[in-house]
Order: structure tokens, then C-alpha cells, then sequence
């Protein structure tokens, strides 16, 4: 399956993948997944939202046992960020089978469209969708870097962007989710355990920053008569980096766009994407509020105007208290009582679903940390025993 997957959307020459929704990498991504469920003889669904299903058993029957994650990437992604989760699922169905276990619930598999957000810029849309934490009318609103809107998306690789929309009876179909998902932080390195258990989400948010100055000659123009924007930028960014420092949490400006983006002009916009993740969401505004301020100083102090829009955000996410008990449970043994349980700053599509159905993650071993980056690696070995562990846990809630 891994061998199969590697090659699509794989950039030759950074070795990252740009596997973005509703593009020819992403339509390959599905078909392999549709392949692995068809010749699984799992029943195959692609629901309204463009989220594929894989379904052993009638999912009429109900509190049905659900584990997947995402195949999408951010722009020179790593290998394993979503794919895992996805491929560790068919591999744990493949387990089960050959345990001769019998399934007293529903299963599915699921691939989750748009965890990532590279594209249109807000994080888990398959799922939020699915999950009414985004209306169809929003939805239509996102555009991409080429002013592609997300219904035009769909409909070029032939989804039907009006079929969008919640999808509450599915969701009432089941009874717990699990997504099996690489850390993305060394705390199973440190801990020195191949697999650990989900605890939380920090809360998480994208907010756009628009440094809106004067274009001019960069040779001619004298520097007090500027209305330099990428100056404010550039502030900013040293400003969010101390204010997170300060509070404990994490900003980044990861992705900047300026025009007309000349070497020798001085920029008339510069357009900057604060990623921003904190323990609590106190921290998390106290960041925020204080980047803004800042901002907005060093934006007037330079005439330059400035627009900020809060393009994405996740509240913190508890999962739910007795699923991860009865994972530790599972997967407790004599020798090794506890399995780590640990929180992560990463969001996941099992974050979005956590309002609605009972939810937890599985994390497999990274052994640098690593990852939205080429060099994201898992070994064989803990991915095995992710895989066994989850086949561990699918057993345990679906297979009384
Ligand atoms: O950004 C994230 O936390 C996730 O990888 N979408
Ligand atoms: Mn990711
Ligand atoms: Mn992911």
C-alpha cells in the first residue's frame, strides 16, 4: 500500500509532497483509497462532502467503530502526515482478518478531504463540513492563491459543490472514531514508546495580515518618502515570535505573498499568515491580541494600512475521557501498565469530530520530531506496532 502511494503528488525535487484538495494528486489519492476498499470488499462511499468511506458491515446498524485520517499535504509535506493514519487502517482491517475477528459493530474506514487547508486556507474542511462547523455559504466564500473558489474546485474534478453540507445522520451512525496519526514532536522519542495516546488538542488559529503601503521605485525613492509594507512585516514577525515566547505558545509566519513582489519595487502589499497554537486559549488571545497591537503600531508608525482576518481557528479539544481509558485499557499490558497519553499542538479531522461523536487518537513514534517538512520519518517497526495496536483498539470496541 505504502509503495503504491509514495509516488502520487510527490514533488521530484524537495522529495515533499503537494498533495492539495481538489487536484489531480488529490483524485489519485482517492482512487487509491477507493482500490484498497473495493478490493478489500469493503462497501465504498464518497459522501456529500467529498470525505470517503469504506464500510464493513450495514452502517444502518449504528454505533459503528470508525478510524482513517487524511491524505491531503501542506506544500513539501512528509510522507506520513495523514497517509499513516489511512494506511494503518486498511493494514489493521488486514490484521483483524487474519485474527479471525468477528465484528459485532459496523466498521469503516474513512479518508478525511482538506485536513490540511494548503489550498484554501482553513484547516479540515471535509470534516468541519460533515460536522455543520462549516456552512455550505462559507465554504463558498474560500478561494485559493489563483482565485479559484472551493465550489469551482470541486466541480473541475468532478464533485458537485451544491451537494455540500452537514451530515448529521452519518455522524449519529457512530459510536467512536479513532485516527491513528505520526507525532508530530518528540515526546515518544523521549518517552522511548513506539505508540501513545491522544489527551488534547492545544487551540489553533490562521489569521491573514495585510500590510497595504505605497509601490514605488526601489532606486529613486528616498527612504523617508516611503510607504514601505514589508518593513511593518517584517516587525511583526520578530514581534509574534517575543509575544509567544512570553506566553509559552508558538507563532509562525509561514507563508507570505507581496506585490508586485519585484526586486526592484517597493511592495505595495504584503499579505502575511500568522499560524498561532497555545496550552489554552488564554494564551492563545493574549498572543494574538498583543501581534495586532503590535502590528498596528508599526503599521501607522510607517503610513501603512493594515487589515487582519482570522482565516481559521480550532478551540481546544479534550477527547473524550472514557474512549481514552478504554484505549489504555487495550492497550495496557502486564509488563508495560501505562501507554503514554499525551497532548499535541498538531490539529487533526478527530479535533472537528470531537463535538459530535466520541473521539481519540493514536500517535505512532517520530524519532526526530519533524514534520510538514520532506524529512517526516516514522520507522517500519513502530509503524507496525501502530499498526497492531490499532487493530489492538478496533478489536477491542468492535469486536466484542
Ligand atoms: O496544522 C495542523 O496542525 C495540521 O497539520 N493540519
Ligand atoms: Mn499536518
Ligand atoms: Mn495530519
Amino acid at each position: 500500500m505504502w509503495r503504491d502511494l509514495a509516488p502520487i503528488g510527490r514533488n521530484s525535487e524537495s522529495g515533499g509532497y503537494r498533495r492539495f484538495a481538489w487536484t489531480p494528486a488529490d483524485t489519485d489519492c482517492r482512487a487509491w483509497f477507493k482500490d484498497q476498499a473495493e478490493s478489500r470488499g469493503l462497501t465504498y462511499e464518497l459522501d456529500r462532502n467529498g470525505n470517503q468511506w469504506a464500510w464493513l458491515g450495514d452502517p444502518a446498524t449504528g454505533n459503528a467503530v470508525v478510524t482513517g485520517s487524511h491524505l491531503d499535504s501542506v506544500p513539501d509535506g512528509g510522507a506520513f502526515d495523514g497517509p499513516l493514519g489511512v494506511v494503518s487502517s486498511f493494514a489493521a482491517l488486514d490484521e483483524l482478518r487474519r485474527r479471525g475477528a468477528e465484528f459485532t459493530r459496523p466498521l469503516a474506514l474513512t479518508n478525511f478531504g482538506d485536513e490540511e487547508g494548503a489550498r484554501f486556507g482553513l484547516a479540515c474542511v471535509g470534516s468541519r463540513l460533515t460536522a455543520g462547523r462549516l456552512t455550505p455559504e462559507q465554504a463558498a466564500q474560500l478561494r485559493d492563491g489563483d482565485g479559484v473558489s472551493l465550489p469551482q474546485a470541486m466541480e473541475r474534478a468532478g464533485h458537485d459543490p451544491e451537494a455540500i453540507g452537514p451530515d448529521p445522520e452519518r455522524l449519529a451512525r457512530i459510536g467512536a472514531f479513532v485516527e491513528l496519526h505520526v507525532e508530530q514532536g518528540r515526546a515518544l522519542d523521549l518517552s522511548g514508546d513506539a505508540v501513545g495516546i491522544a489527551s488534547a488538542i492545544w487551540p489553533h488559529g490562521r489569521w491573514r495580515f495585510d500590510f497595504r503601503g505605497e509601490a514605488n521605485h526601489a532606486g529613486t525613492t528616498r527612504l523617508v518618502d516611503r510607504r514601505d509594507p514589508m518593513l511593518s512585516y517584517a516587525q511583526t514577525v520578530l514581534a509574534a515570535r517575543r509575544e509567544a515566547e512570553l506566553a509559552g505558545a508558538v507563532a509562525t509566519f509561514g507563508k507570505i505573498s507581496v506585490e508586485p513582489n519585484g526586486v526592484n519595487a517597493i511592495p505595495s502589499l504584503v499579505r502575511g499568515w500568522l499560524d498561532s497554537r497555545a496550552a489554552d486559549q488564554q494564551s492563545l488571545d493574549t498572543v494574538v491580541t498583543a501581534v495586532e497591537k503590535a502590528a498596528r503600531e508599526y503599521a501607522d508608525a510607517h503610513g501603512i494600512d493594515l487589515e487582519t482576518v482570522r482565516e481559521s481557528f480550532t478551540p481546544v479539544v479534550e477527547f473524550d475521557h472514557a474512549l481514552r481509558d478504554e484505549l489504555g485499557r487495550i492497550l495496557g499490558t502486564d509488563d508495560q501498565l501505562t501507554v503514554p497519553v499525551l497532548g499535541t499542538g498538531a490539529g487533526h479531522d478527530a479535533g472537528i469530530l470531537a463535538d459530535s461523536v466520541p473521539t481519540a487518537m493514536l500517535f505512532v513514534r517520530n524519532p526526530t520530531g519533524v514534520s510538514h517538512s520532506p524529512a517526516e520519518h516514522a520507522a517500519e517497526d513502530d509503524c507496525l506496532a501502530g499498526v497492531s495496536a490499532l487493530a489492538d483498539v478496533l478489536e477491542g470496541l468492535a469486536c466484542r
